[in-house]
């Protein structure tokens, strides 16, 4: 043991590291408990790049360029004391332009500077809204909202719109919590509620009051900026067509879970009642770490979430085909812990490709053989499979809207668009549209029947699922979310 501490040591003193950098030489290690302590001290104690990311015996390590190699032939012969050594593995939301053809992509190219002035990015540390909004009445832009209808909502709706103790945990770009749709259904840690002995707001006061590691997190966690606002930052137009950004991903998601129903205000989710987390490790580019998901995923089991929407997929499975450990242990987590871990099925292989079978080419984490995991294909109004949709026989399990999907989006809007200039419009495609559909459908079934097992709550989402011949073969279920089956059933 002592020699692999010693050579970490040696390798990280020869060079400055620095956490800004996400990029190489970020590694992640997993030791065993009984040596997890020397090896943190010995890195600390030598001022070097380690932080325990306290799940599993996890260590995120950063190794100086100049001894990558080296440190990697750590990795073919773990030393004793250390179970697993892997890259820190590049996350992401799919570039929303995915699935344009390239003539329309060239024609956006030849016109962005057309495309006027940058969209002011909001300003950082959104505060919470002083209190609820309370508000009756219709929702009026529920017509804009197909899927709803498509997949019954209305039907479900008569035998519950949801319990506002079942959880869903957003885990993508942050969520815009103060958008007068979301909310009032925005989780609440009850620990960090009320006020302090000396009479301070427990969510303000600067005190981890229910001891849970996160000061002051009353809605969620921010992984990126390490605070309590897991706020959704957009990016510029140009940005996000040509630098990866996000145009508000998370707020669009999270809308489809669980906009608040019957406020008077602008739509409804699937489970209009239910509560959403925000938890954001996915940066205003889009982008994230393994080390970012799996303390997202461990924060979201362990702060009570029932369901978990994740809409990104992992670069993982590198040109080796290793497997991201780290993330398959977070995901065995949330099955231990009988937590719902619905995935978006992907968009292409890794980016390139459409038509892609992921039973042949996976797409990870959705692809993952965890149980837990409720893969997501995206269907247009049609019933057709989007153009840009992976499926699989074995590796998809079922289909939901995603193709011009209807949501909020930042800063009290609501749209299915995320551009449209110069006659050339983007819509809110992806299986990361139709993964939350099947998150709010999980959380209304749960909402009816609290006694389900996770596993009785998948096994009702797939055998109700309305067969379509888009997904006949081409998926376990072989159909597309049915909320009014699964809650009439
Ligand atoms: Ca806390
Ligand atoms: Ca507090
Ligand atoms: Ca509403």
């Amino acid at each position: 043991m002592k020699n692999f501490i010693t050579s970490i040591i040696s390798l990280l003193a020869l060079g400055a590291t620095s956490w800004a950098n996400t990029s190489e030489g970020d590694f992640l290690i997993k030791v065993t408990p009984q040596v997890k302590a020397q090896i943190m001290q010995s890195l600390s104690a030598s001022n070097m790049g380690a932080k325990d990311l306290e799940f599993n015996e996890w260590i995120q390590v950063k190794v100086p360029a100049a001894q990558i190699a080296e440190f990697n032939q750590f990795r073919a012969e773990p030393p004793v004391g250390v179970l697993h050594i892997q890259p820190n593995y590049k996350i992401k939301i799919p570039s929303m332009l995915d699935q344009l053809n390239p003539q329309k992509l060239k024609m956006l190219q030849d016109n962005v500077d057309a495309a006027g002035p940058f969209d002011p990015v909001p300003e950082d540390n959104q505060p919470f809204p002083a209190q609820k909004s309370g508000g009756t009445g219709a929702d009026q832009l529920f017509g804009s909202q197909w899927g709803m209808v498509d997949i019954g909502v209305e039907q479900a709706w008569n035998v519950t719109k949801g319990n506002p103790e079942i959880v869903v945990a957003v885990i993508d770009t942050g969520v815009d919590y103060t958008h007068e749709d979301l909310w009032d259904n925005m989780w609440q840690n009850p620990g960090e509620m009320g006020t302090d002995s000396n009479g301070n707001n427990k969510a303000t006061n600067g005190i981890d009051d229910d001891n849970n590691g996160y000061v002051d997190d009353l809605v969620g966690w921010d992984f990126v900026s390490n605070d309590n606002k897991p706020y959704d930052f957009t990016t510029s137009t140009l940005e996000m067509l040509f630098g990866g950004g996000n145009p508000g991903h998370g707020t669009h998601c999270a809308g489809n879970v669980a906009a608040r129903g019957d406020n008077g205000k602008g739509i409804s989710g699937v489970a209009p009642f239910v509560k959403i987390m925000g938890v954001r490790f996915l940066s205003e580019k889009g982008q994230g770490t393994t080390a970012g998901a799996i303390q997202s995923i461990k924060y979201a089991v362990d702060n009570g979430a029932h369901v978990l929407s994740n809409s990104w997929g992992s670069e993982g499975e590198d040109a080796d085909e290793q497997q991201n450990q780290a993330l398959r242990d977070a995901i065995a987590y949330s099955e231990t812990n009988g937590r719902l871990f619905i995935a978006a099925a992907g968009n292409g292989h890794q980016g390139v490709g459409y038509d892609n079978d992921s039973d042949a080419k996976p797409a990870f984490p959705a692809s993952y053989n965890h149980d837990i995991i409720v893969s997501v294909a995206a269907l247009d109004v049609n019933d057709a499979l989007g153009a840009f949709s992976n499926w699989g026989q074995q590796s998809v399990d079922i289909g939901a809207p995603g193709v011009a999907v209807f949501s909020t989006t930042v800063n009290n809007n609501y749209s299915d668009t995320v551009l449209d200039f110069l006659g050339t419009k983007v819509t809110w495609d992806g299986t990361s549209m139709a993964t939350p559909h099947v998150a709010g459908a999980a959380a209304l079934y749960w909402s009816a029947h609290p006694e389900k097992t996770w596993r009785e709550v998948k096994e009702a989402l797939l055998h109700t699922a309305a067969p379509i011949s888009a997904l006949n073969g081409k998926s376990v279920s072989g159909g597309k979310l049915s909320a009014q089956r699964l809650l009439n059933q």
